[in-house]
């Protein structure tokens, strides 16, 4: 199938910065080369007020519709959220697919989702999405006939269903989630029950986090030079000296307006992150757009309630970093790497290290002797500041975490 030719527009208001309309656009493009379209054209409006009926102006419109009949375009993308009033006017107009920028980063999601949960992800995000954008009948361009981005879809697609179906739908996939939820819930309980400490990697998309989890794990799991490489979550265990066996969660990656309803469906994968003791903030030295990169990271973290959390930031692509970005951000928990040749890994390991013993509280336990191989179970996964053993059994002073405090308080001494 040929690529979809798409004209892309990026719209803001006056009164907000042209730089992040921008940056936002160059991004938009991005997202379409990743899912599988080329870029035909590009515009940009800054308005005074949006219009409900069509967004952005009459003239740049015909400028548009001018544009999709030279390149012979396939769709138009807004980058911008469309209401379905707004989608359907628009579509009248240009007589073509007109998509907004949650639906392309939706497609992807549907082109990369792998796993069972992945697919019920996508399409429960994508119904979602749908839904409100419903105008009477119509169902916007999701009823292009033919495939491409804005199609795609995993599962039952939302394509010919009544609105009453949708709803549905919706209840019946949620009702699934929630199993894998529970079920991934107890996995991890299992994993918490032996109190193994854990890290998740959380960043903006392309930071480097799956590239990181291979150099510190030695696995081999997908990295790419595209968007959203990554979107079922991956756990491996890692050696860190000094504690022992920890473990530590890849997961999807962030941009900037990420669609609210993805966020909501993909609450379970999230929460591999949510669980985790602390989070490591890959941030790309190489980007650009460095800054509001970080903050838009940041932010998520405020909107999931994660700032509580011990959080180091990883700077990663120190091989390929733009002069001053070193020096842009200042987090007093800072590490410079890079995943790619290797540079300050083993400092990075010896802050995780750091940061584990941080929240530790020395213990004192004793073994009687026959359950002394307890206490090597023990000694993988901690610091043991003392030991003295004796025919009676062996006495520790081990550094625990609140979570190995409560596995362990029947070996008090
Ligand atoms: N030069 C350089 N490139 C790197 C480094 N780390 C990762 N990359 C490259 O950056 C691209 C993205 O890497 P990934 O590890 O897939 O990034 P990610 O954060 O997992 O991205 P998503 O899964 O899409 O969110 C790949 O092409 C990597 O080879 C690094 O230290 N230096
Ligand atoms: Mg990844």
């Amino acid at each position: 199938m040929s690529k979809d030719k798409a004209i892309l527009v990026g719209v803001g208001l006056k009164s907000e910065s042209f730089k992040d309309l921008k940056e936002s656009l160059f991004e938009l493009e991005e997202l379409i080369h990743t899912a599988g379209g080329e870029v035909a054209g590009v515009f940009t409006q800054q308005v005074e007020k949006f219009s409900p009926a069509t967004l952005m102006g009459s003239g740049k419109i015909e400028q548009i519709k001018q544009a999709v009949e030279d390149t012979d375009a396939d769709l138009v993308v807004i980058d911008h959220g469309l209401t379905g009033v707004q989608s359907r006017n628009l579509e009248k107009i240009l007589d073509v697919a007109v998509l907004d920028r949650s639906q392309v980063i939706l497609d992807i999601f549907a082109q990369r989702a792998q796993s069972y949960e992945g697919q019920l992800q996508v399409t429960l995000a994508q119904m979602l999405d749908q839904l409100p954008r419903m105008v009477g009948g119509w169902m916007g361009s999701l009823s292009r006939l033919a495939g491409g981005i804005g199609t795609r879809g995993p599962g039952e697609s939302a394509l010919e269903m009544d609105r009453r179906r949708i709803h549905k739908r919706i209840d019946v996939i949620k009702k699934k989630l929630e199993v894998v939820r529970k079920n991934r819930a107890q996995h991890r309980q299992k994993r918490q029950k032996k109190s193994i400490p854990s890290f998740a990697l959380i960043g903006y998309t392309n930071a480097g986090k799956s590239t990181l989890l291979n150099r510190l794990t030695h696995s081999d799991v997908y990295e790419k030079d595209e968007l959203f490489a990554t979107l079922d979550p991956t756990t491996r265990q890692l050696y860190l000296k000094g504690i022992g066996d920890a473990v530590i969660t890849d997961t999807v990656g962030f941009i900037r307006n990420l669609p609210t309803k993805l966020i909501e469906a993909f609450k379970a994968t999230l929460e591999e992150s949510t669980e985790a003791d602390i989070l490591l903030h890959v941030i790309d030295l190489s980007s650009e757009t460095l800054e509001a990169q970080v903050k838009t990271v940041e932010d998520l973290i405020s909107e999931f309630g994660w700032e509580e959390k011990p959080i180091v930031y990883v700077y990663n692509k120190l091989d390929a970093s733009l002069m001053d970005n070193k020096f842009k951000v200042n987090h007093p928990k800072k590490v410079l790497v890079s995943a790619k040749t290797g540079a300050g890994i083993d400092q990075l390991k010896k802050m995780m290290t750091d940061e584990i013993l941080a929240m530790t509280t020395e213990v004192e336990l004793f073994f009687n002797s026959q359950m002394e191989h307890k206490f090597y179970d023990l000694s993988r996964v901690c610091k043991i500041s003392k030991k003295e053993s004796s025919p009676s059994g062996t006495f520790c002073v081990a550094q625990l975490t609140q979570k190995q405090i409560s596995e362990w308080s029947g070996y008090k001494a």
